[in-house]
């Protein structure tokens, strides 16, 4: 049957929840309606209907026949939402036209942030601002921002959050708390997102003194059975958990001597009956194997074909840890029998926090060009929003945020035509002709963002070369008594007087051999090892010539020189196309390039400094003289929490 849900909002249907009044809409059908009338100039028909074409859930049509007027459809509310929001991107992009037919499913079912929010109200690796669930003012009251908050996932597709930080507090299911999950989850519906929680796997123990939080004791799996019962009685559409066990500290099966598997079946089951679901992260590195960067891959390859049908096994998209270059995760592809996530990070902790531009979907899609998108069953990524101006602290973390989304939905998307639908939606002043020239520029700068940030921190492989804790300056020296080697730089860059990197060849460590036959070799062999992955797989001498026909060293120094340069260039760009760029926006990236471009410098400075002293190589021509000799580089410590982007008078004044 054909439910023609409204034409204009003039129309009135219940198939799929739309309702006319003003009061805010309370599905995703009435909101798609809302959203086209405040922001569609023509009357749009809404139609609820199943269509051949419309093969995923979420899956919309948008048609304009003869007539000019715009329909689209979709055989639920959800997918009325999305058309709307991609009718209102092809508005904006002009093409609108008589004629349009465009069928858009998206790739994965479950498209979803993760958010590190705490309790108190603070954010792990959060540089927006404090939580936007506000939980003090919650159930009684609501924050505005999580109506802002629902429509930005809306418009780009992302249909399902986890409230809290994979690092839970177990108070997180108890009643009182539930009752705030239930009110963000009334107030997130109509966008039609999915609320989700991460949950402390010994939650049984902390809430009710459980003796244990074995998932083999009885008493443990009926604990976690009511609870679930419980949570679905007030959100009869939550998600299920999402699951750090036995990694950095948290509990977790391993406890009691059981498997990875056995715990997330168990919570499973609990969820199963509701049809919920479990995601369980694949985030561990116990200090066991001489290497970090296999952990994972040997916890859990040996575990593929033991999980419940309903859990989902969430994978960091590199080995390692978010770091601005890495190679992907040999786990994927390695689990056949197991529905895998990727895990994105939305959120720079390590790609200079809200400070820098970087723009991320080229590492999101280096990714998939390794990791075919179609062997995935859901993409997540570690939000970057907070309860500050522009719920990311700055609009071009906005750009971050946004790309996620469009991948999520379509992985296949290109990085320059999510930063031109972007561009077109929020930088360029509306109505304003832009010239080719700036509009190129403008994009170049995006495109050129996340490779400058990897020249000037950790370019050639390098990684981990971090301050201990905050993950925001250069610390390659760094050394903390009693510190587990993992958690030092030193461990990662191994640089000494023959050479840098870390040997993870089959003459090293042999993290190789996790990759599937073709890539093994390749990165296996030093001389077919891509060279932006060099020092991650092999310790190679400073004397070694590079493509370029330049040594180790001379590449290392060109690589950090470009990397300030590009930032220098940047700003330039960025001058040039003020005439055409929102004014706030204006001001606000032209603001963060300046601190970039210090920070770059910085970086820069400490790295090369550090490793001449065990290259003994003199700078080499063309390489600027450092501002700063490494003693007093040495010496900058911020006083920063994992909770906050260092402010530009913090670092003016450590630095
Ligand atoms: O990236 C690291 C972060 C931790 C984080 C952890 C994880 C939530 O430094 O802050 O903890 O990974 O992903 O679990």
């Amino acid at each position: 049957m054909r439910h023609i849900l409204c034409i204009a909002l003039a129309l009135v249907c219940a198939a799929c929840g739309a309702h006319r009044g003003d009061s805010a809409p309370a599905t995703p059908a009435a909101m798609a309606a809302k959203v086209l009338a405040d922001g569609y100039p023509q009357p749009v028909e809404l139609l609820c209907e199943a269509d051949s074409a419309i093969i995923a859930s979420d899956g919309f049509r948008i048609s304009i026949p003869a007539d000019g007027r715009a329909t689209v459809t979709a055989p639920d509310g959800r997918g009325l939402l999305y058309g709307a929001y991609a009718l209102l991107r092809m508005h904006t992009a002009g093409t609108d036209t008589v004629g349009a037919d465009v069928v858009d499913n998206p790739a994965y079912a479950l498209r979803m942030l993760n958010h590190w929010d705490n309790l108190d109200g603070t954010v792990e690796r959060g540089y927006a601002g404090r939580s936007i669930w506000q939980w003090d003012l919650l159930p009684d009251s609501i924050s505005p921002q999580i109506a802002e908050y629902g429509s930005r996932c809306a418009a780009v597709g992302i249909n399902a959050a986890v409230l809290n930080n994979v690092n839970a507090s177990p108070r997180m299911l108890d009643a009182a708390h539930l009752q705030k999950v239930k009110a963000v989850a009334d107030a997130l519906r109509p966008y039609g997102m999915q609320v989700w929680l991460s949950v402390n796997f010994a939650t049984p123990m902390a809430l009710d003194s459980l003796p244990t939080a074995d998932p083999l004791s009885p008493a443990v799996a009926g604990w976690w059975q009511r609870k679930a019962d419980e949570i679905y009685s007030l959100i009869p559409d939550f998600g299920g958990f999402l699951v750090k066990a036995n990694s950095e500290g948290q509990p977790g099966p391993c406890d009691y001597g059981r498997s990875h598997a056995r715990g997330a079946n168990m919570l499973a089951e609990a969820l199963a009956p509701h049809g919920g679901k479990v995601i369980w992260r694949a985030f561990v590195y116990s200090p066991a194997d001489a290497d970090r960067a296999k952990q994972a891959y040997l916890e859990f390859q040996p575990l593929d074909g033991q999980f419940a049908p309903n859990v989902i096994v969430q994978v960091k998209n590199g080995p390692i840890d978010f770091q601005p270059r890495e190679p992907y995760s040999p786990l994927f592809g390695a689990m056949p029998s197991t529905p895998q996530a990727v895990e994105f990070q939305v959120t720079q902790e390590y790609l200079g926090h809200s400070n820098h531009l970087a723009y991320l979907a080229p590492m999101w899609t280096e990714f998939f060009d390794y990791v075919d998108p179609a062997s995935l069953t859901a993409v997540a990524g570690v939000a970057n929003t907070g309860d500050s101006h522009y719920l990311t602290g700055t609009p071009a973390a906005d750009l971050n945020w946004y790309a996620f989304g469009r991948l999520a939905w379509n992985p296949r998307l290109t990085p320059a035509a999510i930063a031109d639908e972007w561009m077109d939606a929020h930088v360029f002043v509306p109505g304003k002709a832009v010239p080719d020239s700036v509009r190129t520029s403008v994009r170049g700068m995006l495109l050129a963002s996340r490779e400058a940030v990897v020249d000037y921190m950790m370019p050639l492989g390098l990684h981990h070369l971090f301050a201990f804790g905050h993950h925001y300056g250069p610390e390659p020296w760094c050394d903390v008594p009693g510190a587990r080697p993992d958690w030092l730089p030193r461990y990662y860059h191994r640089a000494d007087r023959v050479g840098i990197g870390f040997d993870r060849s089959s003459a090293g460590s042999n993290a190789v051999a996790q990759y599937p036959d073709s890539l093994r070799r390749l990165f296996d062999n030093v001389d077919t090892c891509p060279e932006q992955f060099l020092l991650w797989f092999h310790h190679v001498p400073w004397t070694r010539r590079m493509h370029s026909g330049r040594t180790l060293w001379q590449e290392l120094c060109a690589a950090y020189t470009r990397g300030v340069d590009s930032v220098d260039g940047f700003a330039r760009t960025w001058a040039a196309a003020r005439p055409y760029v929102r004014p706030e926006l204006y001001d606000a990236v032209a603001a963060d390039l300046r601190t970039q471009a210090r920070d770059a410098r910085w970086w820069r400075d400490a790295c090369l400094q550090y490793f001449a002293g065990f290259s003994g190589m003199p700078l080499p021509a063309g390489v600027p003289e450092p501002g700063h000799d490494l003693d007093s580089l040495r010496r900058i410590s911020l006083p920063i929490t994992n909770f906050e982007s260092p402010s530009d008078s913090l670092l003016n004044k450590f630095r």
